[in-house]
């Protein structure tokens, strides 16, 4: 039987072996979800990278470039970290250089795991149904925030849990305290999370409407996958 695993942050990924893994890097807030909302709009590829400086190299290069840092769009950049900037025309058949808090941080340390996709709410079905299909075990990585756990990515892992949970083992005990989370949240996630961090730094910066959306499952049947270095 194949194995789930959960990783609650990147800082725990190196207690994990990601050889012949399929690896579903998970940023609900909103990295992920931002991914999955441009190649679903028509984006050609998204290049994650760690950091601003890589980002910036990337735009000298003549790249579009999305950089966001604590919530908010950084500087010297052209799109922030908002879903709906994805949706827009300018953007099909472009090549986006990112750059995340977190959540292309997860993706540039998942780099030993045999194949890397993109999971959110808004491809939830599609990402469970792609991994039925594949041979592997699976590690859901949760981008946390800085280092820490986060209710929302955990959230997002019990949902997949749920609907693989017949056909995986769990490797650890962190598939069933995600999934828990889950059961008990799956109701009314938007109330779930109202106490939650990063809920209550988005709100700060007047993002109701992002999180609601992000919170919305299957809206999209693509998922981003990670070959050479580019999401497509
Ligand atoms: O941490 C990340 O990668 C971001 O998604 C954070 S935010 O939602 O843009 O604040």
């Amino acid at each position: 039987m194949k194995q789930i695993d959960v990783c609650l942050s990147p800082e725990l990924l190196h207690l994990f072996d990601m050889r012949g893994k399929v690896v579903v890097v998970i940023d609900i807030l909103r990295a992920t979800s931002c991914m999955t909302v441009a190649m679903a709009h028509g984006v050609a590829g998204i290049i994650p990278v760690a950091s601003l400086e890589e980002c910036m190299e990337l735009k000298a290069a003549g790249y579009i470039t999305a950089a966001e840092r604590d919530g908010k769009k950084a500087e010297g950049f052209d799109i922030g970290n908002s879903p709906f900037s994805y949706m827009e025309s300018y953007l099909v058949g472009q090549t986006i250089g990112m750059t995340t808090t977190n959540g292309t941080t997860a993706i540039a340390r998942s780099r030993e795991a045999e194949q890397i996709i993109v999971g959110s709410f808004l491809n939830l079905t599609t990402v469970a149904e792609y991994l039925h299909t594949l041979p592997n075990d699976v590690v859901l990585l949760c981008s946390g925030w800085k280092g820490m756990a986060n209710a929302e990515d955990t959230l997002y892992a019990g949902a997949l849990v749920a609907l693989l949970e017949n056909e995986y083992s769990f490797a650890t005990d962190a598939p069933i305290l995600a999934k828990v989370l889950y059961d008990s949240a799956k109701e009314d996630m938007l109330t779930f999370l109202s106490a939650s961090s990063h809920v209550s730094r988005l709100h700060n910066l007047n993002i109701t409407e992002d999180i609601k959306f992000c919170l919305t499952p299957d809206q999209y049947s693509v998922i981003p996958v990670l070959k050479d270095g580019v999401l497509v």
